[in-house]
Order: C-alpha cells, then structure tokens, then sequence
C-alpha cells in the first residue's frame, strides 16, 4: 500500500492520513449534536401539502407531456457538508380535491401554481442534516432566490428527525431520477398493468383477463435483481341475505361474481410514487333479477417499497348506503401466494413462525394489526388502521389440498384453487355499522414490499406507521447578497431608479 515507506512508518501513515478526517468528523458531531438527521425511516414516502408552504404559493409547480418537470421549486437534502436534489415530486389537486390526473387522461388545477392542497412528496431516506442559514445548491450557472426549511419528526419519537429543502431555482432542472413507474395501458379488459418501482412489481400477468379481476402478479426486487412471481391473486369473498320477494336467501359470491368492470380514472406517474385512480362497476344479479349495480371509486398510492389502499368507509354513510334487500353481509380480502412462497414464514400480533408449506396451521382469528410474509423472495407486510374499526377478524388458509374450509363458508376459491399462505382480513358488516369510530376514517390497508436483507419486522414497521410523522416547514431569508451577483444586484438596484428618472425627463 506504500512502497516507498519503511514499514515501521506505515503505520504512521495511516495515522496521518485518519487524523483529520477523524478530527472532521469529530468537530461535525460536536457542532451538529442537534443538526444531524437521525430519522430512522427507510421505506416511506413523506407528504407536505402547499398550505405548510405557503412562502411559495403561486410559484410554478408544472409538468410539461412528456412528463418532465417545468416547475420552479426544487428539493435538496444536506449532507456532507452539501446540498443535493433529491427525488421529489410535486402533485396537483383541483379545489374539488381531485388529483390532476397529469399522466393520464391529463388535465390541469383551477388554481395555478402551489397552492393549499397541492403536495410536495418525497422519500423519507432522503432527509439530511439541518443546513446553515443561508446554505445554497453549489450548480454552476445555476441561481437560487429563496428557500423554506421542511423538519420531518417521528411522531412517536421526536428525537428521530431530518431536513429537506424546497428551493427557488428559474434555472435548475429536475435531476434525480425515478423511482416508479406505471406501465401503459389504460384499458384494464385488454391489457395487463403494472407498477414496477424501486422495490417491487405489481400488477397483472400478460395472460389473465383483467377487467373483472384483482391483482395476480408480484415480484419483490432486491435491488436490480429481481426473484420469482409469488402471487397467486388477490381475492375477495362474500356473503350476504339477500330479500327476493318471498324471503330471505344466503347468497355468496367471490370477486369474479358479481360483475366488476374496472376503468382507470386517472394516472399520475410520477417520480416517488403513482397514484392511480379507478372505478369499479359492481353489478350482482341472482336468479335473473338485478339485485346491486353500483360504482365505487377508489384511489391507490404506490410508493417505492409499498402500496397503500385507503378505502374511504364511514360506517354512518355506509349503512345509508346498502341496499335494502341485503342483511347479514361479511366480506373477506385476501391475498393467495403461489408455490414460489413455500418456505416462507407467516406471522402476525397473535402467532408467530407458521411456515407457509401447504399444510394447514392454527391461525387465530383475533384481528391483529399486522402481519408478516417473510422467505428468500423478500419480506411482505401488511398493515392497516384496522384497531379503530369494529367487526374485523384475521383470516388464513394455508391448505394445499384445497379441502380445508374458506373463511366464508361454501364460497368457491378463485386463482390456482389452493390456499398458499392466503391471508387477509374479514369483515362484518353489521358489526362495523353499529360501532362506527368516533370520527369517520378511512380504512386504508398499506402492504410493504422490502428486501430479503431488510431487517425490519412487523413489530418494528407498524409502530412506526402507528405513531406517523409530524412536518414543519419554514421560510429561510433569501440568498445572501455577495460576491460578483451581489454588486450587481445592488449597481441593478441603484441604476433601475435613475433611469426611470431620465425616461420621466424625455
Ligand atoms: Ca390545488
Ligand atoms: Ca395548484
Ligand atoms: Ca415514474
Ligand atoms: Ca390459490
């Protein structure tokens, strides 16, 4: 390693070469004790909406067609000693709370610019330390006029914290790449979408048909490589009583029955996440007579390492909502693996170590608020806001001779026709509607897609989503006048006032 050096002096060297960036290291805990980021998130996206940045409101936050962006306000993180962008992305919504859907069909807000609802989103991973005042992006040729500071906390530990920094630029570009995408298609009966992000890839197999189907197709990646398609799909059961003129009857149906027409409202594809917004056209008919024709319209975010489905129930409206002729409805959704997952271990609050092989296991059905999927492929968590709702209980199945019960009875099994580590949630109904949470929410069921070397676990994930994120921003003082610039804008400032005089003289 050196050559040159006598041996007895080697070890010298390396003390002269450690020293000073030992000492540098040093000297930045010691100032920085409270300005290094300690946010320990590494797999969500955080969400600032316009109002927190109101120093910026009106400035151009546009996409041009192609989906590159126009816009004026950028978002750098501190690190080293230096400000670098950062993935970002800056999404519209209408004063109607619409998403402006830029990707597809594509369209524009009725308020320009930032404005209140509009929101700044970016990874949490990314967040540095807090910057000086007064610390710019070093771009050659590029200028920046102003800057709001963004402080993101751990809700449940505030200590845990990280900077970024939403900066005026008229003259920098988008430079940090894309962590997402949606894929094609716009028509889900003759295609087969995709999102395929930093983590993993969801959607469609080219070989299903689609417009009355859930999802059959994931892949979790880790890194560039990417290991086996583990799902067989995604299911849902039903029952309900249903009035037909002389009587009351038990009917239940699976997602194939009734009729489900899917239609993509709108894309938006952007760089930290896709929100993708759809109706469902739900139709169920027994013995010839139409007894449910309904849309529900729903929104789904896809971030790089997870997907989040918030379903907006309000018990009240809900129960205002049904049918008359239906009573007694329970619901299950589900998620089926394939054979890729045999070996893989399931968990959740209430069992631990049950190995997804095919041959049934002792699950409870206590709710629990998470569960864990994890084997060579990847690790899966599911989550949700569930302890809020009443009427939720767990289902498993894990069975692959196709014999053990469903967890609603007598209701035909779709996919593959085995249960392969199926786990989802199972709703009453009634239950739900006759203890509604105290204020209505929306109950949104999140899934994570994360690496086999993550080390996370479903204890650790969901105390992390229980507790969420508090974001504060604030406004810097502009760039500091100095150097060249600086004389210049000061000459601009005295010369702009004489030769308005001089025109007022002519
Ligand atoms: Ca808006
Ligand atoms: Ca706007
Ligand atoms: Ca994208
Ligand atoms: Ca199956």
């Amino acid at each position: 390693m050196y050559p040159h050096s006598h041996p007895a002096l080697r070890p010298l060297c390396l003390v002269m070469i450690f020293t000073p960036l030992v000492l540098g290291e040093r000297e930045a805990a010691e100032a920085g004790s409270e300005r290094a980021a300690t946010l320990g998130r590494q797999w969500d996206v955080a969400v600032v909406t316009g109002d927190k940045l109101d120093a910026f409101t009106g400035k151009p936050i546009g996409y041009g067609s192609d989906g590159s962006y126009q816009g004026e306000l950028f978002l750098y993180s501190y690190r080293g000693g230096q400000m670098t962008q950062i993935p970002f992305q800056l999404d519209e919504k209408t004063t109607l709370g619409e998403w402006v859907n830029r990707t597809y069909p594509g369209g524009t807000d009725n308020v320009a610019g930032l404005d209140p609802n509009d929101e700044l989103a970016f990874l949490t991973r990314d967040v540095g330390d807090k910057a000086p005042a007064g610390t710019y992006p070093d771009e050659p040729g590029t200028t920046y006029s102003s800057s709001i500071e963004i402080e993101v906390a751990d809700a449940g530990d505030p200590d845990q914290k990280g900077w970024v920094y939403l900066i005026r630029s008229r003259n920098a570009s988008y430079t940090a790449g894309d962590l997402i995408t949606h894929t094609g298609p716009t028509n889900f009966s003759t295609s087969a979408p995709q999102v395929r992000a930093a983590g993993y890839d969801i959607g469609f197999n080219a070989q299903a048909q689609h417009a009355d189907s859930l999802y059959d197709y994931l892949v979790i990646k880790d890194g560039a490589a990417h290991s086996e398609q583990l799902l067989d799909k995604l299911k849902v059961k039903g029952e309900a009583k249903v009035y037909i003129g002389f009587g009351w009857l038990r009917t239940t149906f699976n997602e194939n029955l009734p009729e489900i027409n899917i239609t993509l409202d709108g894309v938006i594809d952007g760089t930290v996440r896709v929100i993708e917004t759809t109706t469902r056209q739900i139709r169920l008919e027994l013995l010839g007579v139409e007894l449910l024709n309904t849309t529900v319209t729903g929104t789904a975010y896809f971030h790089p390492w997870s997907v989040s489905f918030p379903l907006p129930i309000d018990p009240a409206e809900l129960a205002n909502s049904l049918p008359d002729g239906f009573k007694e409805i329970r619901v299950a959704a589900t998620i089926d693996f394939n054979e890729n997952a045999i070996g893989s271990v399931f968990a959740n609050e209430n069992a631990s170590n049950v190995v997804i092989d095919g041959n049934p296991d002792d699950v409870p059905a206590t709710m629990s608020g998470w569960a864990q999927v994890i084997g060579t492929a990847g690790r899966m968590f599911i989550m949700g806001n569930y302890s809020v709702f009443e009427g939720l209980s767990w289902c498993y199945r894990d069975d692959s001779t196709g014999t053990v019960a469903p967890c609603i009875e007598g209701v035909e099994d779709t996919g593959d026709g085995v249960y392969i580590g199926d786990t989802g949630i199972h709703i009453d109904v009634d239950a739900l509607i006759a203890n509604p949470p105290s204020t209505p929410t929306s109950l949104t069921m999140a899934l994570y897609f994360l690496p086999p070397s993550a080390s996370d676990t479903g204890t650790s994930l969901y105390a992390k989503q229980e507790s969420g994120l508090t974001i504060t921003a604030a406004a810097l003082p502009g760039v500091p006048v100095a150097g060249v610039y600086g004389a210049l804008i000061l000459m601009a400032g005295f010369l702009y006032p004489l030769t308005r005089i001089r025109k007022t003289k002519r």
